[in-house]
């Protein structure tokens, strides 16, 4: 018998992958979890039948999401993560040698108990001691923040599911402005905000609350070959450094998908994608 995973991207569009085997299946707390073995992408997590990270193509997003901002940043060294749970952004962002401590906002702790025993090479920077996880809203952590009960972060990297439901506050102009009130002075933000293709209005809306709230706002892709439509974009907010002009030393250690070309070239859009935001 063969095992197919269809995640519905939208109302016309799927996209299916042959599994070998069901690793993980159950209902947590805040969601459907599934982890996948799969023979095109290896291990494979989804959450409420989305696909969330897969072995094979996750550097492409990770390593964008990431790097791009911490080498913007002449000396990053207090770093959040909200979402991301699996871990993969933390062991990015454990490879810039400046960062002194890398906090993970996850709201579901199931998501990060599955990484850790099904995706050891996502999550097995969790374990580092310069890394705290925080099992808690991402809005309500960064809002706190704002007030003073943490100190300032340096970067914060948005790490999200789609906007459905725990994660719609996530692509606010609101949520935008308490990111604003958590940075220290030069301080950067990058959201995953979508595809170009299928999320048109929210990735504008996105870039243009993150445009009213920082000074400087930016829009950059990568490709992720499992997400919806492949491409895949990211909106970065910042209090000052430029990424077309980045001030720092960059990730140390190997990288699958980063380099300081692609940095650049990753700020290059479609004019259809110019024209949306
Ligand atoms: N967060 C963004 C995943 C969005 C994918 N959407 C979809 N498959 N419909 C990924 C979290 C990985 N750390």
């Amino acid at each position: 018998m063969e095992l197919w995973f269809t995640e519905n991207q939208t109302a016309s569009l799927r996209i299916s992958v042959k599994a070998s085997k069901v690793l993980e299946h159950r209902q947590t707390g805040y969601q459907e979890l599934s982890v996948l073995e799969t023979e095109p992408w290896g291990t494979m997590l989804a959450l409420d039948g989305m696909i969330q990270t897969t072995e094979r193509d996750e550097a492409a997003y990770h390593e964008m999401m990431v790097h791009v901002p911490l080498s913007t940043h002449p000396r990053p060294r207090r770093v959040a993560v909200i979402g991301g749970g699996d871990g993969g952004a933390i062991r990015e962002v454990l490879k810039h040698p400046s960062v002194e401590q890398a906090v993970l906002v996850e709201i579901d702790p199931a998501v990060v108990e599955a990484s850790r025993r099904w995706l050891p090479s996502l999550s097995s920077g969790l374990d580092d001691p310069r890394v705290q996880v925080v099992a808690a809203d991402g809005r309500a952590y960064v809002q706190q923040a704002g007030q003073g009960d943490v100190p300032p972060f340096d970067v914060i990297v948005v790490d999200s599911t789609d906007p459905v439901r725990a994660a719609v506050g996530l692509f606010s102009e609101e949520f935008y402005r308490d990111v604003r009130g958590a940075l220290a002075p030069g301080g950067i933000l990058t959201a995953q905000t979508e595809s170009p293709y299928l999320n048109r209005e929210l990735l504008r809306q996105a870039f243009r609350a993150a445009a009213q709230v920082f000074p400087l706002a930016r829009l950059y892709l990568t490709c992720v070959p499992t997400y919806p439509s492949g491409l895949w974009s990211f909106t970065l907010g910042s209090l000052g450094p430029d990424p077309l002009d980045p001030a720092g030393r960059g990730p140390e250690g190997s990288c699958r998908y980063y380099t300081p070309e692609l940095h650049r070239a990753a700020f290059a859009l479609p004019a259809f994608v110019t024209e949306l935001i």
